[in-house]
């Protein structure tokens, strides 16, 4: 520690030329930045010289996304550093937190499958994994949401001006990619050689970011991949005269990691996706190759030493392009680079949402990747071959790679990897018996579950150091380190003593979110009131509008009917994808309930509404540890897991939910008695629909609902009338929110009483917390080091 301390002091004195007590805290916090940085440059030294020595097997995580969050904290509490860092900066009059604060967070993900991939790889570090992960170092993140009058408005996030400290530039390893052009194939006295003319030439720079484990020995890194022009490449078409195309490869490699796409369970067919998904899966994939040959002189053994991950269907390319390489850099025959290339990877799929299961038109795909498409073309002509061969011709219409000439990413996945899992129990169960249906039949075996699991050193650990400390006291024993031992904590569930204890917890941490609230919206709410939280993207099927619906309901039985029911804050925070306006419309809504009941002395007693602007893991970390009530409340059948729902539990929160994706998981753990289940189960939604679901019929059966729709279209704060979701609730409802309605309702009855009865309650936020165990992502990464990459902890 006084090591760190005084490299701390040093990197003022050489960088700025100050002491401590004349620096600022923008120099402190680069002087912090980048000594964490060396120091786990340092430590990954000796992890990365115990690897090479023991020659063992080692995963690779591909994903577009990776929501990473702050990594100050977490990594000065993985070294265990950070009470001695911070009473050494207070002794000089710096707080920490403020140092901590100033740390963007980076946004390069949407969602939930992004912030997996970030659990995951701290996890793994954190039980000594060899694990690295790929990504884009993208220019500019998700964007950062403002809420103005009640609309989303989106605005760049220039995270790298203060977010690059973290970062190693490994310029010593730049990798060259090659877009459009054309190939041709010959036969020679070696083989099949392809020559590929008139490409456009791109480099990928890496950047690298550590990845720190808690007590562990492992340093692993997220490796971002920038794009750049190639100097060299286009200096000799520049002589050659053709400036006009020395220029486009410039323009190309600078939009590549320009930025994420903001859609999150959609598709947007976009060349520039495709672009960016070929670019970083042949950059990661040549490296991963080339350190291989360069170890063993061959990569017949590649995959004995490597699994490579695909995080749903964006790093797909990675199929073809191992084929590619194989055989045109290093003279692999078809057959030969087909058997080593299904033997290295696996598949997670992360949603059966129709819309986001990838497709490329090939008009727009075989001009970019000539050489990759042939290649696709290829292993779907021998697929179907086999198919015809087997007897399963007649379902090639679902399971053929091209279809309507349309490349179906997720096929191409399934054909090429040796293992598919899905996300939770239920999730698999439908890609097994309806999305991935005929695959199953003629792979049986290669599909199975994952169900996901949440980084608690960051979920508890660092997000409820109150809560943390107190079970610290409580149990000994190292939670932390094994969340399974957090079981112990049933042993006090009817002791009064803990039982207050944890309510004491909850109301600080609810004081917390409160002064947030209050600096970021004005609103003042009642600490005492259930906090109520549905924290998520924005997207139809998590049914924020049911959510919605129900404040509605209230609103009117409290204004008009004499209801008093006992204080409500309901919260809420969501992005919705720039381009998708129904989204958008659902934000305005509940921005514009919480602008009305703010306005209205009566109801503003009994229930209140907040929308916090631009969700991220920071903000997450603030609200989830504050939260009573967690709402899951998806369509069943659509939401493949959620992991929102695990961390608000891991905090004590009680969930309100459908039996879906996850949920069902956590019913299993806590019981009836300790959960709020409502609503159409997915077999009785399937029925539904095929019965033809029309929700006028509820509209006009149950007064309730009629009434609160009725109501709805007299909704006017600003000028902005609802009729439009009105309309689309009575008409078309595609979730199903109004079928669901009167059971939401009286679930909502059920969890306001059971609040009443403090008791009860606690008991059952203790037991919620008790058995959060199973949703460590300790317990997750196991399954897949275990039972699909077959790797072993580092140095064993
Ligand atoms: C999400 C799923 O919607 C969510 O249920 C799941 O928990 C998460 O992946 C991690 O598996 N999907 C996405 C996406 O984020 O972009 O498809």
């Amino acid at each position: 520690m006084n090591h760190m301390t005084k490299d701390i002091e040093q990197y003022l004195q050489t960088k700025f030329g100050n002491s401590l007590e004349d620096s600022n805290e923008r120099q402190l916090y680069q002087a912090l930045m980048a000594e964490t940085r060396n120091r786990l440059s340092k430590k990954r030294y000796d992890y990365t010289k115990k690897l090479k020595e023991s020659g063992q097997k080692q995963a690779y995580y591909m994903s577009m996304e990776f929501l990473v969050g702050r990594t100050l904290r977490n990594n000065l509490f993985n070294l265990g550093i950070e009470d001695e860092v911070r009473s050494f900066l207070a002794e000089k009059n710096f707080d920490l937190d403020r140092i901590y604060d100033m740390e963007p967070d980076p946004g390069l993900g949407n969602g939930g499958l992004g912030r997996l991939a970030s659990c995951y790889l701290d996890a793994l570090t954190s039980n000594d994994y060899p694990v690295t992960g790929f990504s884009i170092l993208y220019e500019f993140g998700i964007f950062k949401q403002v809420i103005a009058n009640g609309w989303q408005q989106e605005y760049p996030d220039n995270w790298l001006g203060m977010g690059q400290y973290g970062l190693v530039h490994r310029s010593d390893e730049e990798i060259e990619i090659k877009f459009y052009g054309k190939t041709e194939e010959h036969w020679t006295n070696e083989g099949l050689k392809v020559n590929y003319e008139d490409y456009k030439s791109i480099i990928a720079e890496p950047y690298d970011l550590m990845i720190s484990g808690y007590k562990s020995e492992a340093v692993n890194v997220l490796r971002l991949w920038k794009s750049k022009a190639n100097a060299g490449f286009d200096m000799k078409l520049f002589e050659r005269g053709e400036y006009a195309r020395s220029s486009e490869s410039e323009a190309i490699a600078e939009s590549i990691s320009k930025l994420l796409y903001p859609a999150d369970d959609n598709n947007e067919g976009k060349a520039l996706r495709i672009k960016q998904q070929y670019f970083f899966t042949s950059a990661s994939l040549q490296q991963i190759v080339k350190n291989h040959y360069k170890t063993y002189g061959s990569l017949d053994n590649l995959a004995d030493k490597a699994a490579i991950h695909i995080n749903d269907t964006h790093p797909s390319m990675c199929i073809p392009e191992m084929m590619r390489i194989l055989m045109d850099d290093y003279n692999y025959s078809w057959e030969k680079a087909w058997e080593i290339t299904i033997k290295v990877f696996a598949y997670t799929n992360h949603t059966i949402m129709a819309e986001a299961l990838e497709k490329w038109s090939v008009d727009l795909f075989a001009p970019i990747l000539p050489r990759i498409y042939t290649i696709i073309r290829e292993i779907n002509n021998r697929f179907c071959q086999y198919c015809n061969e087997i007897g399963a011709a007649s379902d090639l219409e679902s399971m053929s790679i091209i279809h309507n000439n349309m490349i179906r990413m997720a096929n191409l996945c399934i054909v090429g990897s040796y293992n598919v899992n899905g996300v939770s129990g239920l999730h698999t169960d439908i890609l097994k018996a309806d999305t991935f249906e005929a695959f199953n039949r003629i792979y049986p075996g290669k599909f199975n579950n994952v169900t996901n699991g949440i980084a608690h050193r960051r979920w508890l650990g660092q997000a409820n150091p109150e809560l943390t400390n107190y079970l610290n006291g409580l149990l000994g024993g190292d939670f932390i380190k094994d969340l399974s031992n957090i079981e112990e904590l049933l042993k006090y569930a009817d002791d009064k003593t803990v039982l207050a204890d944890l309510e004491k917890i909850k109301y600080t941490k609810k004081e917390q979110l409160a002064k947030y609230i209050k600096d970021a919206n004005g609103i003042n709410v009642d600490i005492n009131s259930i906090f109520d939280v549905q924290v998520k993207r924005l997207h139809e099927y998590k049914r924020q509008l049911l959510n919605a619906l129900h404040i509605v309901y209230l609103y009117r039985q409290i204004k008009f009917n004499g209801l008093r029911p006992r204080p409500r804050t309901f919260i809420f925070a969501a992005k919705a994808s720039s381009g998708y306006v129904m989204a958008k419309n659902i934000i305005k809504f509940i921005c514009t309930l919480s602008d009305m009941i703010e306005a209205d002395p009566l109801v503003r007693n009994y229930i209140k509404v907040v929308f916090l602007e631009d969700y991220r893991v920071t903000l997450a970390e603030i609200i989830i540890p504050g939260a009573n009530v967690s709402e899951q409340i998806s369509q069943a059948g659509k939401e493949a897991s959620g992991t929102g729902n695990m961390k608000l539990m891991l905090n004590g929160a009680l969930t309100i939910g459908t039996l879906d994706g996850a949920n069902v998981e956590i019913h299993d753990a806590v019981g009836d008695d300790n959960m709020f289940l409502f609503g159409l189960k997915t077999p009785e939604v399937n029925d539904l629909y095929a019965k033809g679901y029309r929700p006028r019929d509820y509209y006009e059966r149950v007064p309730e609902i009629k009434e609160t729709l009725d109501f709805m279209r007299t909704i006017n704060v600003d000028g902005t009338r609802f009729d439009n979701l009105v309309d689309y609730l009575i008409n078309q409802d595609p979730y199903m929110c109004l079928a669901d309605f009167e059971s939401y309702v009286n679930k909502q009855k059920e969890v306001e009483e059971a609040y009443g009865d403090k008791d009860r309650w606690n008991r059952m936020s203790l037991v919620n917390i008790a058995k959060s165990g199973i949703f460590s992502a300790d317990r997750a990464t196991q399954e897949y080091t275990d039972g699909i990459w077959h790797i072993a902890r580092a140095g064993r």
